[in-house]
This record gives C-alpha cells, structure tokens and sequence, in this order.
C-alpha cells in the first residue's frame, strides 16, 4: 500500500512540475518598429480594401485616408495595373526602413 501510495505522492509532484512548466512563457521582448509599423499597416489596408481583392485602388486608398499611399501612389504600383498590393507597399516600405 505504502508504494501505491509513493507512486501518487510522486505523480502530484510530477504533474504540478508540469503545470509549472506549461505556464505561459514571459512576454517576448517588444518587437522592432518596423516590424509594428508593419503591422499596423497590414490593418489600416486590409480596412481600406472595400472590395478585398488583396490590392487599393486609388480611390479605396483615398477612401481610407491613407495620404501617403495615394501621394506615392504611382511609385508603389510597382506593375503599373493601377493597384497596390500589401506586397509592393512593403517592398518600398522595406527599402526605406533599410535605408
Ligand atoms: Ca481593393
Ligand atoms: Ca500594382
């Protein structure tokens, strides 16, 4: 009886080591501006692409207010198709933080 008894002693332990040990971990350090910056982005585009085809048009672009995308908006539309996608906007994006 005595070593049933050590056996649950032994699993009580174990299993509140493992609670312990599946706690969330601590916050990972706050992540880099651009990386925020770009995921604010991501929100404000995909609010402004009223008709979700992944990409502004001009007027969606100015529907959201989004200033800067309608000013630099020939020089983001990479493609010149008359739309910007989130993939070109944070290729230029990406070259201006690096810059
Ligand atoms: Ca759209
Ligand atoms: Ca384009």
């Amino acid at each position: 009886m005595q070593h049933i008894l050590a056996c649950m002693v032994a699993g009580t332990v174990f299993g509140a080591g493992l609670a312990i040990a599946t706690e969330p971990a601590p916050a990972p350090v706050s992540e880099s501006k651009p990386k925020r910056h770009l995921a604010k982005f991501d929100e404000q585009f995909k609010t402004a692409d009223i008709d979700q085809d992944g990409a502004l048009s001009k007027a969606e672009a100015q529907n959201a207010n989004m200033d800067r995308v309608v000013s630099s908006f020939d020089r983001l539309d990479l493609n010149k198709d008359g739309k910007v996608t989130r993939e070109e906007i944070r290729l230029l994006l990406r070259s201006r933080l690096s810059s």
